[in-house]
């Protein structure tokens, strides 16, 4: 019933920030997949009998995959495998259901924001029982693995029927099939108030939910329409296809930039929201303004009382290094706890399971709490609708008054794709070389205060985690940070984040590229963006 298969290592499957992620045509090579879930496999202990979870966001190559992983799930000696139904589980429902089941761990089959396809992205990311990614010590003990892998062991069964909901077996494994859906709506019924969203919807309050061909797409139209009485046509790219029709399903100002000119209209709803491949980001624009996603961040912690799961307050919050400190003034106010770690949310897992952490954020649209251990992006959404329906003044108006009290962080992203890796990587490597000079000098007018290269030390696990970007801090609380990108799978992208606090209300309706004219000009001069890339202008500005 059980075959053991021989095999030779690849030497590319290093997880990076999230997972595993290359072209489908890597993922499609001989034993490649099978090599990299039984690195996964071999790197865990104490799972015989026990309940794996598997769910992606149904891009190109998902079934395929979650086919070989119930074999495999089988033939390692899983005892019950859950997967959504047709293979789908939004990033966060897969976390959710991995905590309500009280599962060992799971797979999360999917890219996230990278376009998908039959020559586009593909990935696959191990989740523990407490529902979030992995650490780094399991990804790396996997990737040592993968290096040295000789066999794997996998059912000989033929495929079994994942699109109907039921039980079934697989070579003696119980699998069950779910509905994707269901779990995670009444987990958001318990933290939020519907009835007065519903309320608010009812009294006339417009909105648009963008699920950019994603997996979304299902969980808010029960959500918001069928539950939330949310009119038709409020979601749209409603329908998760396998190549996101095309497009980047990346919830930001440039692939998303209808529901923005949308929003900008003077016919637009009054709400508009996005989220992004496998359901873990949100984009939030009120009616004529962008809420940046660390403005987001600080401004949902500011009013999280408000939503029922939320009103004994937070114990404390978190955000990545590169994301605005626009949080920390609201936990500094709130006093409570704040936290600064690397890049990626498996880092916030420990700071959640230790109760110092309510709500995480990220500055690349991610968002969560508590609730599970992934950011969420449809979570954002129904916390900020909720906040609107207790509050009943606008998103604009939430931020206006929100940075009348705290003062404004202007916040830019400047990426730079595709640039040749070793280019990408000297730059690092010089910044790094030159950071013990640079505190003192001027550049661009700017005194630079402190430069790092930032080392995170958990104070849960006391792990330490080194390189996690290169910060360069500004007389008055200005700061650009350097780093290179963990997701990409084609050459390096080059992540540069540029931020300034204004606490003067009369400076808070400047246009924010223009408000960080100087220091983008002190980033360029700082890292010598064009002499070692070739490239004058950033491809993506968010
Ligand atoms: C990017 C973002 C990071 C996010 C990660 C995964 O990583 O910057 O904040 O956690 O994507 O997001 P990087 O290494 O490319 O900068 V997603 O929606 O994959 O799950
Ligand atoms: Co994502």
């Amino acid at each position: 019933m059980f075959k053991t298969v021989a095999t030779t290592p690849y030497d590319d499957q290093k997880p990076g920030t999230s997972g595993l992620r290359k072209k489908v045509p890597v993922f499609q090579q001989a034993n490649y997949v099978e090599n990299f879930i039984q690195s996964v496999f071999d790197s865990l202990e104490g799972f015989k009998g026990e309940t794996l979870v598997i769910g992606g966001d149904g891009r190109y190559y998902n079934r395929e995959v979650v086919q070989i992983a119930l074999k495999m799930a089988a033939a390692n000696g899983f005892g019950r495998v859950l997967v959504g139904q047709g293979g789908i589980l939004s990033t966060p429902a897969a976390s959710n259901v991995i905590r309500k089941y009280k599962a060992f761990g799971g797979l999360v089959l999917s890219a996230s924001h990278n376009p998908g396809g039959p020559t586009e992205d593909f990935g696959i990311k191990y989740n523990i029982g407490n529902g979030g990614p992995a650490p780094e010590k399991i990804t790396e003990a996997i990737f040592a693995r993968s290096k040295t892998i000789k066999q794997y062991v996998i059912a000989e069964a033929a495929d079994i029927d994942i699109d109907t909901i039921g039980k079934r077996d697989i070579a003696g494994m119980t699998v069950e099939i779910i509905d994707p859906v269901a779990d995670y709506a009444a987990l958001m019924e318990e933290l939020f108030d519907f009835d007065a969203i519903r309320d608010l919807i009812r009294s006339g309050f417009t909105l648009r939910f963008d699920s950019m061909h994603a997996v979304t797409g299902p969980y808010g139209k029960e959500i918001l329409e069928r539950r939330l009485g949310a009119k038709e046509g409020t979601c749209v790219n409603f329908v998760p296809l396998p190549d996101f029709g095309g497009h980047h399903p990346d919830p930001n100002l440039v692939y998303a930039k209808d529901l923005y000119d949308l929003m900008m209209s003077a016919d637009g709803p009054d709400f508009g929201a996005a989220s992004d491949g496998d359901g873990d980001r949100n984009l939030i624009i009120g009616k004529g303004i962008f809420i940046t996603p660390s403005d987001s961040l600080a401004m949902l912690a500011a009013n999280a009382h408000l939503a029922p799961g939320y009103k004994a307050g937070l114990k404390g919050i978190a955000r990545s290094m590169p994301t605005s400190g626009a949080a920390d003034r609201v936990a500094e106010k709130l006093k409570i706890g704040m936290y600064e770690t690397p890049t990626g949310w498996k880092f916030f897992g420990n700071l959640l399971d230790a109760g110092m952490a309510t709500i995480c954020g990220e500055e690349s649209a991610g968002t969560g709490s508590n609730h599970v251990r992934e950011k969420d992006g449809l979570w954002a959404v129904l916390l900020w609708l909720n906040i609107l329906a207790v509050r009943r003044v606008s998103a604009m108006q939430v931020a206006r008054e929100h940075w009348a009290t705290y003062g404004r962080n202007y916040y830019s992203r400047h990426d730079y794709e595709g640039v040749d890796s070793d280019a990408a990587n000297r730059l690092i490597d010089d910044l790094r070389g030159k950071l013990p000079t640079l505190p003192g000098t001027s550049v661009q007018g700017l005194t630079i205060a402190t430069a790092d290269d930032f080392a995170y030390h958990d104070p849960v696990d006391k792990s330490v985690s080194d390189h996690q970007g290169i910060r360069v801090l500004f007389e008055g609380g200005s700061r650009v940070v350097f780093r290179l990108s963990g997701t990409g799978t084609s050459g390096a992208t080059i992540r540069v984040y540029v931020e300034r606090y204004e606490p003067d209300p009369k400076r808070h309706d400047l246009e924010t590229q223009g408000a960080l004219a100087d220091l983008i000009r002190a980033a360029e001069d700082i890292a010598g963006i064009k002499a070692h890339t070739g490239r004058d202008k950033p491809s993506v500005i968010t």
